[in-house]
């Protein structure tokens, strides 16, 4: 018989209206459903007199607003979050028996996307690791995927987390700065740790700056172990693949979108959604024998700073994650939302990663400070749709009324007790493994390599792609204040690859070391390209916003026609003008929604000049198409809007620019095309060199 469900702790209303135990009635009341008949003025004696203490609906509204915030997250606090449905494909039925992978299985999700250093208040385009947490409703229980934008972690030990954060988070003296790794406390840590130089050259790269949450890959980052229906096992890696691809802003960028718009991505992620472009993400395995010494390839798969390249081992995809529904309530859904690496379902198996085993106690401790007690999971957003029956009582803020008289097990006391379920039922087995050795504070030898696939990935990228990274190291360590940390870092560079030492230092001032004569680089790395994130090829540009700058004589009906062909692709026509107001009367007139003044080219992935603009001449638009040369992102113009391009000083002959006579077919599909490609890198090599390199 399966366990019955608790009557409250019935499954979410995934549905859009608000569930039931939300609040309700037409009239303002008190907490206790007390009638309000004025909620903006105190009881006072007289209207210039004291406050009188019986005053109990100011009191209960002022002391529920004292306590609104709960603790921010102590790592991942700025994070935004969306509703959607994983559906399986059947591919990773034979090599596990989770409900959820068996073909045609549709599991609804919640995902949560973070930075991991900012304040809840911080801005979102920070360089920094990104979060991509999926928490999987399942049939069979709650399965979270706590994964990031990056396959690999900074540490090989949980034991090191509070050192790698305290070193990364602002001075504890002044509090600065916020939401950045340019300091030395980030870098006199990782220097001395040279096993994190793996995923700080991550870091340093485009992928510390996604254009957004839908241009992210994501990582479980550990090796799992899978079993199958026949008891069969599997070591694997998880990835999502974004289906818009990978992509990513630029440094001065994400500088200008900080100021301007701290809410880039999740505006970026609700926008997305509102207007139909939905995010989509391919989930897929690496596959890996399950050989007693855990390696694949040579490469151990317990060390966390180490990926398995796509090329030696490539990923199968078992199905497909849509989001499609913004939270109705931020703090309800996005704040309180309790991830945990050890909610597994039966078919998924830890493997002794120490990393993943400090993750698996750490997660849970948390959100009993966080969430003010254990009976978090009783929040909506945290309520598995399993049914639960779990025998714990009792607790802060515990909200069932539970039945019965004997919330233990066995009992011969309540007939209605929940039983043990088989394996068969769907019970949870830990798979039986044998484990021996000597106590020790200790690790693998293997973990001691923490060079060679720092270098894979230099050596993986393209020139633009290395020339980011340079840049970024040469930034942050040029904020470092003590030499002796620069000089550290410059040393570990230099392991990596000469030429990425060589421009590091010449931006910095400072000389290139000499390692001597047995040491430096490992020779003969193989690159993965797949590490690459510059296509051949254009993609989808679902969910991308392109700007359009016209006056009152432009040409309105290409302008609609513009509109029309970009949203069939899924992409936003924003009408930029010098004024506000109307263009145009009419069934033709275009509502301007940004002037020259409110906007910023942070805003857009092109901006077109409409034919009928050609004249316009204004030292902001200048700024504007400044921005968006030195960004490589697609310029474009038909009739005379070119001339405003010329007017601008724009190169009109460089690679991403785009160029027709009218808004036709023709136009627009090599717009599309132009935006598809993200960038237009070759561009790069045209931008005035800054002075360092
Ligand atoms: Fe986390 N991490 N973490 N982490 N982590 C948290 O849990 C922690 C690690 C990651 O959107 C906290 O609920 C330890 C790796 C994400 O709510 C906390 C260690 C990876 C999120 C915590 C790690 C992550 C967190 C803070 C080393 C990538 C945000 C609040 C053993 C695979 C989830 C919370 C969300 C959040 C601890 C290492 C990803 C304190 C001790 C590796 C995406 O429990």
């Amino acid at each position: 018989m399966p366990p019955k469900r608790h009557a409250d702790q019935a499954a979410p209303d995934t549905a859009a209206s608000p569930p039931d135990w939300a609040q309700g009635g037409d009239r303002l009341t008190t907490a206790q459903g007390l009638r309000v008949t004025d909620t903006d003025h105190s009881v006072k004696a007289g209207p210039r007199g004291p406050l009188l203490v019986e005053d109990f609906h100011l009191r209960e509204k002022i002391t529920h607003f004292d306590h609104e915030r709960i603790p921010e997250r102590v790592v991942h606090a700025r994070g935004a979050a969306a509703h959607g449905t994983f559906v399986a494909n059947g591919a990773g039925a034979s090599v596990c028996k989770a409900a959820f992978l068996a073909p045609g299985a549709s599991t609804p999700v919640f995902t949560r996307f973070s930075t991991v250093l900012g304040s809840r208040g911080a801005a979102d385009t920070a360089r920094d690791v990104r979060g991509f947490a999926v928490k999987m409703y399942t049939q069979e229980g709650t399965f979270d995927l706590v994964g990031n934008n990056m396959p690999i972690f900074f540490i090989q030990d949980g034991i090191k987390f509070p050192d790698l954060i305290h070193a990364a988070k602002p001075g504890p003296d002044r509090e600065i700065p916020q939401a950045a790794t340019a300091h030395d406390g980030f870098w006199d840590f990782v220097s001395a740790h040279t096993e994190s130089m793996h995923q700080v050259i991550w870091a340093m790269s485009d992928r510390g700056l996604p254009r957004s949450y839908r241009t992210m890959e994501g990582f479980g980052i550990h090796t799992f172990r899978l079993v199958n229906a026949d008891g069969a096992t599997c070591l694997v890696k998880w990835h999502w693949k974004p289906v818009a691809g990978v992509h990513s802003l630029v440094w001065e960028e994400a500088q200008l979108a900080a100021g301007t718009d701290p809410d880039y991505h999740r505006r970026d992620l609700a926008d997305g959604i509102e207007n139909g472009a939905f995010l989509e993400y391919d989930l897929g395995l690496q596959v890996m024998p399950d050989v007693p010494e855990e390696l694949f390839g040579g490469i151990d798969l317990l060390d966390p700073t180490k990926l398995i390249p796509e090329e030696l081992c490539p990923v199968q995809i078992v199905g497909r994650m849509t989001l499609d529904r913004n939270p109705t309530n931020y703090f309800a859904e996005t704040e309180q939302v309790a991830f945990c690496t050890a909610n597994v379902v039966p078919g998924i198996q830890f493997t002794n990663d120490a990393l993943l085993a400090a993750r698996n106690f750490s997660y849970l401790d948390t959100q009993i400070s966080r969430l003010g007690g254990v009976n978090f999971t009783q929040l909506p957003i945290n309520r598995p749709h399993a049914p639960v029956n779990d025998n714990h009582r009792d607790g802060m803020h515990q909200s069932v009324v539970h039945t019965g008289q004997a919330p233990y097990f066995p009992n011969t006391i309540d007939p209605d007790a929940p039983q043990l379920a088989t394996e068969f039922e769907g019970g949870y087995v830990t798979l039986p493994t044998l484990v021996e050795g000597e106590k020790a504070r200790a690790q693998p030898v293997s973990f001691d390599d923490h060079f060679t696939q720092a270098t894979m990935f230099w050596l993986s990228l393209t020139e633009v792609e290395r020339t980011h990274v340079a840049e970024a190291y040469t930034f942050e360590l040029a904020k470092c204040f003590q030499t002796p940390i620069r000089e550290r870092m410059l040393v570990n560079l230099a392991q990596i690859h000469p030429d990425l030492v060589g421009l590091v230092a010449a931006g910095l001032g400072m000389p290139v070391p000499d390692l001597g004569p047995d040491a430096g680089p490992v020779a003969d790395v193989a690159p993965s390209p797949a590490l690459s994130q510059v296509y051949a090829e254009p993609g989808p540009i679902a969910g991308r916003v392109i700007g359009v700058v016209a006056t009152p004589g432009a040409d309105l009906s290409g302008i609609a026609a513009l509109r029309t062909a970009l949203a069939a692709q899924g992409a936003v026509l924003r009408v930029v003008a010098p004024v506000g107001g109307f263009l145009g009367t009419g069934a033709r007139a275009e509502t301007v929604e940004r002037t020259l003044l409110t906007t910023r080219s942070t805003e857009y992935d092109a901006i077109v000049l409409a034919g009928g603009t050609g004249s316009l001449l204004e030292p902001r638009l200048n700024v504007l198409l400044a921005e968006m040369y030195r960004h490589c992102k697609t310029i474009a113009a038909w009739g005379d809007g070119a001339h405003a391009l010329t007017a601008a000083l724009i190169d009109t002959t460089a690679p991403g620019i785009v160029l027709g006579a009218k808004a036709d077919k023709t136009f627009t599909a090599a717009l599309v095309d132009a935006v598809g490609m993200h960038r237009a890198w070759d561009r790069a090599t045209r931008l005035p060199a800054p002075a360092a390199p």
